[in-house]
């Protein structure tokens, strides 16, 4: 997270950073590829500046979240702990693989934590 920052801090700098083009790849293909067997596919809605539902629950198993970026703005789903940080461009999907949970996480948006784009993953009793 601190090396995308930096290279945000240096593409917001230059204007433009064909060097950092490469860790993003990188970044988005740790998260796809995780070794996680996920049992189910649950949908996160994101919009401008929420996302539906605000409380997932997390199967033992883990499990694929489809991201669905419904907003007019660029979101981020981002779990600290879990070390995701996954950007989804307005009007797109992505999929990520949330592993087992030992209780529960908070995740945000990047970008709009201020506006309250916050919710919780929690592990399915
Ligand atoms: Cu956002």
């Amino acid at each position: 997270m601190l090396r995308r920052l930096a290279c945000l801090i240096a593409a917001l700098t230059l204007l433009a950073a064909p060097a950092c083009s490469d860790d993003d790849t990188d970044d988005v293909a740790d998260t796809t590829t995780s070794s996680v067997e996920a049992s189910e596919t649950s949908q996160v809605k994101m919009k401008d500046f929420s996302f539906d539902p605000k409380v997932v629950e997390v199967p033992t198993t883990g499990a694929a979240l489809r991201l669905v970026n419904e907003g007019t703005a660029a979101h981020t789903f981002t779990v600290d702990s879990l070390d995701i940080d996954q950007e989804v461009a307005a009007g797109s999907q992505v999929e990520v693989t949330v592993e087992a949970l030992d209780g529960e996480v908070p995740y945000y948006c990047r970008f709009h934590r201020a506006q309250g784009m916050e919710g919780t993953l929690r592990p399915k009793a």
